[in-house]
This record gives C-alpha cells, sequence and structure tokens, in this order.
C-alpha cells in the first residue's frame, strides 16, 4: 500500500489500533518522516529503576491517544514510525547494570571513585559503546532525510544525537526541560552519567546556548558550572513560580525563554521536569515542577515563533501505565513540533 493509500485509508479519530506501531499508527519505515529511535538504557542511574523499559511502556500505552490535536490536526499525516527496540543495546545495559549498581552502592559506603576507577572505566566504556551505537544511528536517519526523535531510557541517551547534530549543524541551542541541571563532570565516577548529559553536550562547540527550564535539584558545582558558561541560561522552577506569583505571566516567561535561544533548536525532555503526579516512576523525581499543559504551552510558542526544531529527545520515562500514558502523549507533542 502507497502512503497516500494509507492516508485515505486511516481513520485517526478511529479505534486506536493494536497493530504493534506507535500510536497505532499504519506506516513503515519508508512512510515516515519522523523515526522514533528508542534507546533501552539506564546503567548510570542512581535510584529508582525502569527507565530502561520506558520505550515499551510507551508504545504499549500510545494506541489509546486521540490523534486529533487542536494546535495540529494534521501532524500525524507526516508518518511517524518507531524503530525496534533494540535487543542489542537491552542485553548490553542487562548485562552491566548489576555491576554499575554495585559501584553505586560502594560509594555509599565511602569507597571512593579512586578506589573503583579500574571497574569504573569498564563501564565508562560500554556506555561509550552506547553513545556510538545512537550517533551511527542518527546520522544514517539524518542522511537518508529523516527526523529523529530519540527515546530514552536515562538522560545519558541523547549525548550522541546531539553529537550527530553538531556534525550536521555549525550552530544549535538545546532547550532542555528537566528537574536537575545534568551539569555535574562524571557523577559518581560515570564519564556518560545522567547527571552529566548536558556538562558533556557543552562540550560540542556547536552547542551555542543550553537553556534550561524547570530545574529544582542542583549541586553547588553545577551552580558554579552555570556561573562559570556565558551560554547556560537557568529558568529555575522556583523562580518561576515567584515570578508568577508577582505577577509575570507564564506567557512572558516563555517568551524570554524562546528569545535566549538561537534560530535552531534541540529540545531535550526530561520528563521529570513535570510534576512528578505525571511521572511518579521516573529515575529521579522531585516535588514541583511543570505542569503538562505548561510544557506543551512552551513547545507550543517555540514551534510558533518561527525557530527551527531541528532534532528531540525524551527520555526518563518509567515503566508503568500512567508514566507511560503521560510519555506517549509528551511523545506525540513532540512529533508534532520536530
Ligand atoms: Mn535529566
Amino acid at each position: 500500500m502507497s502512503k497516500q493509500d494509507k492516508l485515505d485509508n486511516y481513520n485517526p479519530s478511529g479505534v486506536g489500533l493494536d497493530n504493534g506501531h506507535i500510536f497505532g499508527l499504519p506506516f513503515e519505515f519508508e512512510d515516515a518522516e519522523i523515526i522514533i529511535l528508542p534507546v533501552p538504557w539506564e546503567l548510570t542511574t542512581s535510584f529508582g529503576g525502569g527507565t530502561s523499559q520506558g520505550p515499551q511502556a510507551i508504545l504499549n500505552a500510545s494506541p489509546q491517544l486521540d490523534l486529533y490535536h487542536l494546535d495540529y490536526p494534521d501532524a500525524w499525516k507526516q508518518g511517524i514510525y518507531m524503530l525496534d527496540i533494540s535487543k542489542e543495546i537491552l542485553q548490553l545495559n542487562n548485562r552491566w547494570q548489576a555491576k554499575a549498581n554495585e559501584l553505586i552502592l560502594l560509594q555509599e559506603k565511602g569507597k571512593t571513585v579512586q578506589d573503583l576507577k579500574a571497574e569504573l572505566q569498564q563501564i565508562n566504556e560500554v556506555c561509550d559503546e552506547m553513545r556510538k551505537w545512537v550517533f551511527e544511528q542518527c546520522t544514517t536517519l539524518m542522511n537518508r532525510g529523516k527526523k529523529v526523535v530519540l527515546l530514552g531510557g536515562d538522560h545519558s541517551t541523547p549525548l550522541g544525537y546531539i553529537q550527530a547534530l553538531a556534525q550536521k549543524h555549525e550552530s544549535f541551542g538545546i532547550l532542555q526541560i528537566d528537574a536537575h541541571a545534568d551539569l555535574r563532570v562524571a557523577y559518581e565516577g560515570f564519564a556518560y552519567s545522567h547527571a552529566s548529559v548536558m556538562y558533556n553536550a557543552l562540550a560540542s562547540e556547536a552547542v551555542s546556548a543550553l537553556v534550561q527550564v524547570g530545574i529544582r535539584d542542583i549541586c553547588q558545582e553545577e551552580v558554579d558550572y552555570i556561573k562559570s558558561d556565558s551560554r547556560v541560561r537557568s529558568y529555575f522552577d522556583g523562580r518561576i513560580k515567584q515570578r508568577l506569583y508577582e505577577g509575570i505571566t507564564l506567557k512572558e516567561q516563555w517568551q524570554s525563554v524562546i528569545s535566549d535561544l538561537p534560530e535552531k533548536v534541540y529540545v531535550s525532555f526530561d520528563i521529570d521536569g513535570l510534576d512528578p503526579k505525571l511521572c511518579p516512576n521516573t529515575g529521579t523525581p522531585v516535588p514541583g515542577g511543570l505542569e503538562f499543559q505548561e510544557a506543551t504551552e512552551l513547545l507550543r510558542m517555540l514551534k510558533e515563533s518561527g525557530k527551527q526544531i531541528i532534532g528531540c529527545d525524551l527520555n526518563e520515562v518509567g515503566n508503568n501505565d500512567w508514566d507511560a500514558n503521560v510519555g506517549a502523549r509528551m511523545l506525540y507533542q513532540l512529533c508534532c513540533i520536530i
């Protein structure tokens, strides 16, 4: 069946089809402009597990969504297709998970990074394999003219994608929605920690700005980093709320966020940027955060601003029906704006 036939025959308002495809859509790889790349990975997750199962949970939850979207009624017609969840990556994660957890526990009991140097190095090499795999997958997909939405896994997963974009684009900014700044240097000795992803991304000179929204759990090292790198601008959750209480509207604040971004933007969406009632089983939930509509309004205004959204990711979605339901809806929002 041609893509046109699929478009003609598909009823987006019909019963969600359980056809094994994301959102129950009829498309195959060839028909789709948007490819979702799942990365089932959570090797350096320090508290609470399950985000490596996030892509499967989202895939299972996705057919129940209504595809009609007030702002983007025809978005699904671009064709959206999710690649198979890589067994190799999942197996690599599962093979090393116990070792990584053991290293975290040993540090909690007083061992230092120096004591565990050789074993940490092993984990860093495994994480680097995943990073390279993501880099190659994203490069190949982009070279075939596809728009890529990466679906984690923990927040370490998009680094290879950001690096692939840095090869393709001279300069772009990152909009990061997150409870955490993720600016630690090798957190717990893990060079590719979920808590270091933006520090690592900023090593690419192509990344000209990092605008963070919803941050509310941060350490001194990260505050110092934010002050030292003029590319970084952080909209802390507490400050957003204070300004709201003072009568500064969210619209004005989101306009400010968008004006801090350059013409080309990558969106990195850590689900824990939302209120944890929307993502109770994420890796590291923190009270406070954005309502679902506050986040989607920011994405809508970004799209409306005319800036070019060159890529995006959604990560840290927990393995639970409710988390997956919210995650699937946010994933669809990202597919609508890319
Ligand atoms: Mn994060």
